[in-house]
């Protein structure tokens, strides 16, 4: 049976104040057991009082970014062995923004992947094409090749840390949405991909993501299909009602 999940990634948003407010929020609307795992990954600064401020709740806290070294002189970075003191052991990787903004590479990725692993760590490995590769049909080898590089050299007995997260790079941020048939036939893709090159077991068993403007209005929708497992919330997740009901839209 795979997990379905909702992890919330509020990127570069909220103060501590504001997150403090948030996480009310989102305690309030939690008036029942989620039927899906919830996550939600604030900033490096407030991982903490966000896992302080959850204690007692189902909510588990992811970070947004890891550097692949246990430690040393890397400036401004942030290792596993910090975010586990804080009570961390999720971490998104590869977002298409750390991809472009951050020039974060397939072979990068693959480093930290590992990492993660080695410390026992779950990862959210996001992945997904650009409007171009869509329009010129390249969108079924853009994300063979992303996962390639990733995660399929990874032995089969990492795949229970690993949620992938499919996000096409034209649906973020920009309220375009893609259809749940076209979600739904990219993560059937996906898992006859993981099936090929990894196995049946972990064809069947990893959860796969959909991203890219969800809301509470498309949620149900998308959630529906077959191979989407659930989602991950950008826009949407910084207002506790709309995730709280993408949460129970299962
Ligand atoms: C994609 C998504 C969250 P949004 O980046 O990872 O953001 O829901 O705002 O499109």
């Amino acid at each position: 049976m795979r997990e379905n999940i909702v992890a919330g990634n509020w990127k570069m948003n909220n103060d501590l104040a504001e997150t403090q407010e948030l996480l009310g929020q989102l305690k309030l609307q939690m008036v029942k057991e989620p039927e899906a795992t919830v996550m939600v990954a604030p900033s490096f600064t407030n991982l903490y009082p966000t896992f302080q401020a959850l204690k007692g709740t189902p909510v588990i806290v992811a970070a947004q970014n890891m550097h692949e070294s246990k430690n040393g002189a890397y400036t401004g970075e942030v290792s596993a062995d910090m975010l586990k003191s804080v009570g961390v052991s999720t971490v998104i990787l590869g977002h298409s923004e750390r991809r472009a903004y951050f020039n974060e590479t397939g072979e990068l990725l693959s480093k930290k992947v590992k990492t993660a692993i080695e410390n026992d760590m779950k990862v959210i490995f996001c992945f997904g094409e650009e409007l171009e590769d869509r329009k010129n049909d390249r969108h079924f080898d853009l994300v063979e090749k992303q996962l390639k590089e990733g995660l399929f050299d990874l032995p089969q007995s990492s795949w229970k840390n690993i949620i992938l997260a499919y996000e096409p790079v034209w649906a973020i941020g920009t309220g375009e949405t893609a259809s749940p048939e076209q979600a739904q036939e990219m993560h059937k893709h996906i898992r006859t991909l993981l099936h090929k090159n990894v196995g049946k077991e972990v064809a069947e068993n990893t959860s796969i993501l959909y991203g890219g403007s969800v809301k509470p209005a498309n949620a149900k929708e998308i959630f529906a299909k077959e191979d989407v497992d659930g989602g991950l919330i950008g826009g949407a997740s910084l207002n506790a009602v709309d995730f709280i009901a993408i949460v129970n839209s299962f």
